[in-house]
């Protein structure tokens, strides 16, 4: 393991404890070796393997991965496993309910926003529910493809809906539950969703978010968009899903708008349906679902994934990113509404017979412990969560942490953007206790991929995006006509001298400073580095020698004050980290940065403030729009 951040930060190799080692997956280097060289030489032996844990209907009838990658010699595409026939759900469900006796078996510990809900769900259970809710789903007029939009906080629900969709062959398209009307009707027109599953309510820490009146706005929205649209399709227009926190919650608001011609109260269909679905058997490739991108740069796209590759995929990455093991408690924090969840909360860990904690809460809520008490509740052992939330944690200091017994820790996991060396060590540390190894993974919505970094690919992995729905022109144009041959992940990355991959960010976020190029994350490391900087995020602004020059916004901890003395301090610190190109020309204080709701930085945004743009587009995805304005207040005019 090697710490990330930059190559200028740290040059340290840490290893794995020889006891979690003995027993891992992959034990040592020359294994992983061999195993990654069986992936490269022969792909058709090493996921022939990968694909004999699982239910194939029909064997495939070719090799297991077809493609092209060449622009210039026809059409991108990407297949696995042609000619097979399966069924998502019943591998990760009905195969491990019934061919590997693990009903009994806890799938998910629920944890609610508050401490006091929470709820056991076997895969016996599990598997129940979802029947119940595919043929809920049949009744109401979905067949295989026709393409469902899930608008539902972290409820066992959602699973549900998300696992159902699969077993009858219908195409999921969930929309994270935070997102505005607007977002939510440009996405249920964008994949002409038939209907659209919503809750409710929800609180998430002490605020309550309307879902029903947001998810009404948004059919209103559609309505009026496309008249055409509710005419075309089935006449469905939403359907509530309940549960025992959503009668508070519903206490609460009142009276929840209902309309009776299209409203259908999900735990009334529930009930009068059998607990048995015989599942769609499904081609490999056709559709799994649809998810759409973050956002931090541009439109969102419909990234679309296929049912066989996606299985292979995240089913063996978990296996070995988190060495999973029998008796594994693993927690993943990300919300299902992003490809992490998608991946890392249903698909993968289901598919290894894994007991999850599935957490509808937020950190800080109800006190800023709460992430570490709910490891010692469950005995959590392997712990995947993103920088953003350990730096948000990490401004509290050691006693929120040291109140717990983390004990139970074996594995600790980072996603989402480059870690900053500060923030890693932290982690390690305080909460793995210097015993836990930390993985990184770097990987997008379109490729889930973990393991070896590279900024272009030769060839694809089982799974690997398809197209963008309904725009195959804008797939092709934007991962590959820049280098034909290659699919483009649009980061930069490092190579240092051991052979190892240093992510440098977005390439679109690399800024030429007097010609040489410099990645933002290293600066934002050097930044955080200093003890009274929480966070930092780095854009380009134009200077009229240097053709780009370095414009820094910085979180300070709490108690700490912005003045010239640490803008002076945090310009030395940075020369004296990186090179004297590297110096920051402008550092401004940001109580607030502005981030996606999967909380990545917004360098889009950060950019047109240095600019003084007034004129930001699309915000739709922006968590927290209000800073925006605090930003514009704080520009610095001049260096
Ligand atoms: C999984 C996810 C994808 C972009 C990706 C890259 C950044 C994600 C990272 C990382 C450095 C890591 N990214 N994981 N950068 N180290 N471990 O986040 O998907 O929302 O599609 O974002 O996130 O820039 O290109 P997605």
């Amino acid at each position: 393991m090697v710490v990330p951040g930059s190559q200028h930060i740290e040059d340290k190799m840490y290893h794995p404890p020889e006891g979690l080692q003995k027993d891992a997956h992959v034990p040592d280097f020359n294994c992983y070796l061999e195993l990654y060289k069986k992936s490269i030489e022969e792909p058709d032996v090493f996921w022939k393997e990968v694909a004999s844990d699982f239910y194939w209907k029909k064997p495939p009838t070719g090799q297991i991965l077809q493609y092209n990658f060449d622009v210039t010699k026809g059409n991108i595409y990407v297949k696995c496993m042609e000619g097979a026939t399966t069924n998502m759900c019943y591998n990760v469900l009905d195969r491990n309910v019934k061919d590997k006796n693990l009903g009994e078996r806890v799938a998910f510990y629920w944890e609610g926003n508050s401490p006091d809900h929470h709820e056991a769900i076997t895969y016996g259970q599990l598997l129940g529910q979802v029947c119940r809710c595919s043929n809920t789903l049949k009744q109401m007029g979905v067949r295989k493809g026709d393409r469902v939009a899930i608008y539902l906080p972290m409820i066992p629900e959602l699973v549900y809906t998300m696992l159902a969709c699969t077993r009858i062959g219908a195409v999921h398209s969930i929309v994270f539950a935070g997102f505005s009307a607007e977002s939510l009707c440009e996405r249920i027109m964008d994949s002409q969703c038939s209907i659209l599953v919503t809750a409710d309510g929800v609180y998430r820490g002490e605020k309550l978010i309307n879902l029903k009146q947001i998810a009404d706005e948004a059919l209103e929205k559609c309505r009026e968009k496309f008249l055409l649209y509710f005419l075309l399709s089935r006449p469905v227009g939403c359907c509530v899903c309940w549960e025992e926190v959503m009668g508070q919650v519903s206490e609460v608001i009142g009276q929840t708008p209902w309309d009776a011609a299209c409203d259908v109260c999900w735990e009334e269909v529930m009930g009068q349906v059998s607990e048995q679905c015989e599942p769609e058997w499904l081609d490999a490739e056709d559709p799994l679902f649809i998810l759409y991108t973050s956002g931090s740069t541009g439109k969102p796209k419909g990234v679309l994934h296929t049912v066989a590759g996606y299985l292979l995929y995240t089913s063996l990455t978990f296996k070995y990113v988190f060495d999973h093991q029998p008796d594994d408690v693993y927690w993943c924090t990300a919300d299902i509404g992003w490809i992490t969840g998608h991946s890392y909360i249903t698909y993968g860990p289901l598919a290894n017979g894994a007991t999850s904690v599935l957490f509808e809460g937020i950190p800080v809520h109800p006190h800023v412990g709460r992430f570490w008490e709910v490891i010692e509740k469950y005995r959590v052992t392997k712990f995947y969560t993103a920088p953003t939330a350990i730096r948000l944690l990490m401004k509290y200091g050691l006693d929120p942490v040291q109140k717990y017994d983390l004990s139970s820790l074996r594995i600790l996991g980072t996603v989402g953007e480059p870690i900053n060396p500060e923030a890693w060590h932290w982690y390690h540390e305080v909460i793995g206790q210097k015993r836990c190894p930390v993985v990184d993974t770097f990987w997008q919505t379109e490729t889930p991929r973990s393991g070896l970094l590279l900024q272009v690919f030769r060839r694809p992995w089982p799974g690997i995006m398809r197209t963008v729905y309904g725009n195959q022109e804008r797939f092709e144009s934007t991962y590959f006509k820049k280098f034909p041959g290659f699919y483009v992940t649009g980061d930069g990355c490092r190579r240092d001298k051991d052979g190892y991959y240093w992510i440098a960010g977005r390439i679109d976020d690399m800024i030429n400073v007097s010609g040489h190029l410099l990645s933002t994350a290293e600066v934002e490391a050097s930044l955080t580095d200093h003890g009274a900087v929480a966070e930092a995020a780095v854009v380009s602004r134009p200077h009229a020698v240097k053709g780009e020059c370095l414009y820094c916004f910085v979180t300070l901890k709490d108690c700490r004050e912005f003045n010239r003395t640490l803008v002076d301090e945090l310009k030395r610190q940075v020369r004296e980290k990186i090179g004297p190109i590297a110096t920051p020309d402008f550092i401004q204080n940001a109580p607030g940065l502005p981030k996606t709701r999967s909380g990545k930085i917004m360098r889009r945004v950060l950019r047109q403030i240095a600019r003084n743009e007034k004129d930001l587009g699309d915000l739709s995805t922006m968590a927290d729009p209000k800073v925006v304005e605090v930003l514009f207040n704080h520009r610095c005019e001049t260096a």
